[in-house]
């Protein structure tokens, strides 16, 4: 029987995070059993699509890990006791950086889509080892545009407005299935149907968000870049930018214009496969729009000439004038700043680009596996499964065998933990204290912390707990570092917040463990203890973004507001908006030198050039046909949901292929094929669609786990990157090819 009370949550299946209401029942009350939208999260406020409902299949997975195991030389785990696992860890981990430096541990991931406080307590265990490389998924899709708007606007973390836009765009993005906007599908119908706004999508399938478009181009794979430099020809040739804005915001348009006249307009839109006609609509429409909202996504990202279509993009965004007015581009305050611009430093081996603090997830296998002094021969793995999510599955797990030491932190037993020395099994999210760092609402921008629903099984521990452990068996953190925080704490919350702010500033030492010594001397109810790192972060919000905070209700000195601002996340379990913003800030927030968004990239203008003047390339006869590998559905997550259990509909995860295509091979729906790339050759199960073009075909993400059944282990469909390839990548940032493999199908 169900509980009566309604539990405040989140979803934690794609990066809204949408606030949920959940009744636990079954054995022991650790089931989730029943789910509604939680109308009091600012966000979201009551919206939840149909994953949410399923959750319970990451809660109670079969393959939850409840105890640290230690893997033997051949190859089974041991399972041993936490004491054990926390003294060789460490042990093994400082010998690493004690022979080689803390360089050559390398840290991956931190986080999903839910789950950012893991992240935040790892800075402390980096910091004691000394450890400073790492990277997760985001250096697989968002580091180009990252990059192309750090430079261009001087601030890495854009989006826009799709509630208040009269046009918006979607470039290699599905937000019907994907979501990523606020209330997607309740946007997206609004927009649709309304006469006067107009919805224009760009995908070579016919997706659910393209049904609903107004203009859908439905362009050749891999052709976005032609399309893109079109319409900014286009624009300029019918005199279509925005020239008073560019007077007041930007410089170097010369250069741009330059470039832009130099574009055959016919010959982009012949390649895309687009009428020209169509193509000079949707720039008029742009051009013409009182306010445009646009977002690019993975169709780009992972694609041909992805930085070059961030930077067209950011472009076409700025020539229109489509910055800082409501319905437009707004750069949001943030609690934790997760973007950012290139680093002085280049990976120690490649020497690849660094873009927000990250390796390019394309060059780690490279980092391990190069024979050179600076390689990593250590690594932690937490909350991200990149044995199956990073480029060249074959390879990455070669560079994992080839490690010292492997620690996965995971609360499943996921491909990559299956490769570990060390497996330290984590609380789930409903088990702890939990937090996003995706927060990029504008004008209100909010934050939710999650108390846990139940205590975690005995033998998992939240992170917190496992990186406070780590940094004491690393001496990084002593008893006595931590006895005059916890008699401050004994004399009230103004006492120990001096004391914590005092060492949180004063002394470097202590200020790189803060997170711990936050952690185990705050004192918070069992519920929220996770939460203690927040106390850092709102401080530096505080010092960061004053006004947006003040005029949140978090005003006064930087040590007032933050305290406010961390009892009102206590006390508001659904989320709290910690920011209000204006939209006459953001032109503001453009933190170039001279406050001028800078039009002119040099390398991408040369790049437009060479891209728009080459010979289309010719398909290898071998591979003729375009995967992409990794599409978002209705019943997809990523890894977060090992069960195959969980989807109620495409439950093998078909091989989406055209009618044509189908006709030509003698196939029909639920046939299995062989689908060969370069890197390997699989059966698939095709999916006959009229949403695919003819020579393209598409495979779903997070397909292709491990998952105990009736039978023993059994692997349900296709792990997409079996099939790609390390090298496949942008040659400026380093993000995969992934929706654009060279592939063949044959019949079986
Ligand atoms: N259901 C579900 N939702 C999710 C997730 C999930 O796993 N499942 N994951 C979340 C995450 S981590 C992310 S990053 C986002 C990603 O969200 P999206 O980027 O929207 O997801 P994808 O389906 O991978 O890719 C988007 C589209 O790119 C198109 N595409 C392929 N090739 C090209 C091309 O050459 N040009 C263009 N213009 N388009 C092309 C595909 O047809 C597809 O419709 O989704 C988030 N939301
Ligand atoms: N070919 C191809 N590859 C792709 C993509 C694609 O479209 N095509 N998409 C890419 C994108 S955009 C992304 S975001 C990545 C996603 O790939 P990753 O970042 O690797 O994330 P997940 O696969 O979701 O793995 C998350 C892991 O966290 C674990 N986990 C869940 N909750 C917790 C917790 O509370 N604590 C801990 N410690 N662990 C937890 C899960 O069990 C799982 O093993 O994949 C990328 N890879
Ligand atoms: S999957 Fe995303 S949109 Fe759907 S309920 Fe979860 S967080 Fe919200
Ligand atoms: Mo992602």
């Amino acid at each position: 029987m169900p509980g009566t009370d309604w539990k405040p949550t989140a979803c934690i299946l794609c990066e809204c995070n949408c606030g949920l209401e959940v009744q636990l029942g079954g054995e022991g009350g650790r089931h989730l059993v029943r789910f509604r939208g939680d109308r009091r999260h600012p966000a979201s406020r009551g919206y939840a699509c149909e994953k949410a409902h399923r959750l319970d299949h990451y809660q109670n997975g079969l393959d939850r890990l409840t105890t640290p195991l230690r893997r033997r030389p051949d190859g089974t785990f041991e399972v041993i006791d936490w004491d054990t696992a926390i003294r060789e860890v460490s042990a093994r981990l400082a010998a690493v950086r004690d022979s080689h430096g803390g360089d050559a541990i390398f840290y991956y991931g931190g986080g999903g889509q839910g789950n950012h406080l893991p992240g935040a307590y790892a800075t402390a265990t980096r910091r004691a080892l000394g450890s400073t490389f790492r990277s997760s998924a985001l250096a697989q899709e968002k580091t180009g545009e990252f990059w192309v708007a750090h430079r261009m606007f001087g601030t890495a973390m854009m989006r826009a407005d799709f509630a208040h836009c009269d046009v918006a765009l979607f470039l290699g993005k599905n937000p019907w299935q994907s979501h990523s906007i606020p209330h997607a599908r309740v946007t997206l119908k609004a927009i649709a149907k309304d006469p006067a706004r107009t919805l224009i999508v760009v995908d070579p399938r016919r997706t659910e968000t393209a049904e609903l478009a107004d203009i859908h181009l439905q362009l050749r794979p891999g052709t976005d870049a032609h399309l893109l430099a079109a319409v900014l020809a286009i624009l300029l040739e019918e005199g279509l930018l925005d020239r008073a804005f560019l007077e007041a915001h930007a410089v170097d348009l010369g250069p741009v214009e330059a470039a832009l006249r130099a574009v055959n307009v016919a010959d982009c839109c012949a390649r895309t496969g687009i009428d020209e006609p169509l193509v000079r609509r949707t720039a008029r429409a742009i051009g013409n729009a009182r306010a445009l909202a646009s977002f690019e996504d993975l169709g780009v990202q992972m694609n041909r000439n992805s930085t070059l279509v961030s930077y067209l993009h950011r472009l076409l965004v700025a020539l229109t004038g489509n910055v800082g007015k409501e319905g437009t581009t707004y750069v949001p305050t943030s609690i934790v700043a997760i973007a950012g611009g290139a680093s002085r430093r280049k990976s120690p081996v490649v020497e690849a680009p660094i873009i927000s603090g990250l390796v390019p997830c394309n060059v780690i296998a490279d980092e391990i596996l190069t024979d050179h002094p600076m390689r990593y021969r250590a690594m932690i793995v937490e909350a991200a499964n990149p044995a199956h999510s990073v480029a060249d599955s074959k390879r990455f797990r070669e560079a994992l065998a080839a490690l010292d030491t492997l620690v996965v932190i995971d609360v499943a037993m996921s491909e990559t933990a299956r490769l570990a020395h060390y497996v330290l099994p984590a609380a789930t999210q409903f088990e702890k204290a939990e937090a996003t760092f995706f927060n990029f609402d504008f004008p209100r921008n909010c934050f939710q912390l999650r108390p846990r629903l139940m205590a975690p099984p005995a033998g998992a521990l939240p992170e917190a707990e496992i990186h406070a452990r780590l940094c004491q068996a690393l001496g990084a953190v002593t008893e006595e570092d931590l006895a005059p925080l916890r008699a401050a704490a004994a004399k009230g919350p103004e006492a120990y917040a001096e004391a914590a702010a005092s060492c949180l500033i004063g002394d470097p030492r202590l200020a790189s463990q803060a997170p711990v010594l936050l952690y185990r001397t705050l004192p918070l109810p069992p519920e929220a203890r996770e939460g203690a790192v927040l106390f850092a972060l709102a401080l530096r919000a505080a010092m960061q973004s004053p006004v947006p905070l003040a005029r949140a209700g978090f005003g006064g000195s930087p040590f007032e507001a933050a305290a406010a601002l961390f009892r009102a996340i206590l006390e508001n379990p659904w989320g709290v908006v910690f920011a209000v913003d204006e939209w006459s800030e953001v032109i503001g927030r453009i933190a170039t030198p001279d406050g001028k968004i800078h039009l002119a990239l040099p390398d991408l203008l040369e790049e437009l050039g060479k891209v728009g003047r080459a010979a289309p390339e010719a398909p290898d006869p071998s591979f003729p046909v375009v995967l992409s590998a990794g599409e978002r559905r209705s019943f997809t997550a990523n890894t977060i949901i090992r069960d195959p259990a969980w989807r109620r509909t495409d439950g093998e995860g078909a091989l989406r292929m055209s009618p044509g295509d189908a006709a030509t091979l003698g196939v029909v729906t639920g046939d299995p094929v062989r689908l060969s790339t370069r890197r390997d050759s699989l059966v698939a199960t095709v999916e006959v669609s009229d949403t695919m073009r003819d020579g393209h075909v598409s495979l779903p993400n997070g397909l292709g786990l491990s998952y105990p059944g009736a039978s023993g282990e059994a692997i349900t469909g296709i792990a997409p990157n079996e099939l790609t390839a390390g090298e496949d990548r942008d040659p400026f940032v380093g993000t995969p090819w992934h929706k654009g493999v060279p592939a063949r199908i044959e019949r079986v």
